[in-house]
């Protein structure tokens, strides 16, 4: 397995996440990609790539370019405007209102943002870029012939929308990856999202469209963020119906109920033909995840990995979320051991 990763991800350090009415220091740390580096070095995974350089258009195909504009200028404008804290989103173009961008940043905050739990810090931008890159580098690998490719990226991809940010998300790193496939001449690409929570930035990427299949298991939206999308009658649109399945799941779902629900994603993988597949994989589907509410345990993970595995297609695994900080090494690195203990 190729493992692609930069130290540069450590530019997002944000010091606030908005959580339970207080500021809290924020889940989505950079202390969780220590944990996984030292596990990968503690059982000899080495040769770690640094990302390549891919610029910005890669991002241009699956988000607007006035989001990346407000992304890329957003910390400096709301120093501009005098604010002491990080910028957090706090008014939406909610229901029966106007879908306009507004000048202020205050407004433009809350027009991009698809939830208040992230902040945008000095650094964020530029991690997020870097993020990208490391996927692309994965993607490349993979392009060139590998097997597989493990993007440890940070910050995660897939609650970005087309034009929306939240959920500890900037640039969607695997619906980029997916696009690169697509641009490089495939025809069919499938995204698996095994995070505890629901990609909702993917599904709203390629929902319209019947070249990216995307599949998602997670919380039940009832009970779990990003709450308003991911039910299980959410099929694509256009040419993409039947081109997206989401596969929620309640409080407690153990091992025995979540794979069947990973086979049935298998399954439907099979079918469609895809020539390359992009897994999100969060590992906090874990029993200690301190936000989530499914109940696999460390062991599970390599059995996860060995079940990715038998969709035997050219595979990209870009890391999503996973906030049980001190067993995410231990989970993580299950995950890659079980694929490649399966792969052929
Ligand atoms: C990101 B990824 C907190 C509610 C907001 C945000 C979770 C983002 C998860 N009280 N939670 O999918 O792991
Ligand atoms: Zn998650």
């Amino acid at each position: 397995m190729k493992i692609t990763y930069s130290p540069e991800h450590r530019l997002r350090s944000a010091a606030t996440e908005l959580s339970g009415g207080e500021l809290v220091s924020p889940f989505e740390c950079p202390e969780r990609m220590d944990q996984i580096m030292a596990r990968l070095a503690e059982v000899g995974m080495m040769g770690i790539q640094p990302p390549r350089e891919f610029g910005l258009d890669p991002a241009l195909r699956v988000h607007d370019a006035d989001y990346l504009d407000f992304l890329a200028t957003a910390w400096t404008d709301w120093q501009a405007a005098g604010f002491k804290g990080e910028a957090i989103a706090s008014s939406w173009p909610a229901r029966r209102m106007q879908q306009r961008v507004p000048r202020d940043i205050d407004g433009r905050m809350g027009y991009y943002a698809m939830a208040a739990e992230t902040s945008i810090s000095a650094g964020t931008w530029e991690a997020a870029q870097i993020s990208m890159n490391v996927a692309l580098t994965a993607q490349a690998h993979v392009a060139d012939g590998a097997r597989a490719a493990f993007a440890l990226c940070r910050p995660p991809g897939h609650h970005a929308a087309r034009d929306m940010f939240g959920g500890y998300c900037f640039i969607n790193n695997a619906a980029v990856t997916a696009q690169a496939f697509i641009d490089q001449g495939a025809s069919r690409v499938a995204i698996l999202d095994v995070d505890f929570h629901h990609g909702n930035g993917t599904q709203d990427i390629f929902y319209h469209r019947g070249d990216v299949l995307f599949i998602s298991l997670h919380g039940a939206p009832e009970d779990a963020f990003p709450h308003f999308l991911g039910y299980a009658d959410e099929t694509g649109t256009g040419a993409g119906e039947g081109a997206n399945l989401n596969l929620p799941m309640p409080p407690g779902t153990p091992w025995d109920v979540w794979s069947g629900a990973l086979q049935t994603a298998l399954d439907r993988i099979a079918a469609f033909g895809a020539e390359a597949l992009v897994v999100s994989f969060g590992a906090d589907t874990f029993t200690a995840d301190p936000i989530s509410f499914f109940k696999l345990t460390s062991d599970d993970f390599t059995r996860m990995g060995e079940r990715l595995a038998t969709a035997d297609r050219p595979t990209v695994i870009v890391m999503e979320g996973g906030y049980a900080v001190s067993a995410l090494g231990l989970n993580t690195v299950n995950l890659l051991q079980g694929f490649d203990g399966a792969a052929r």
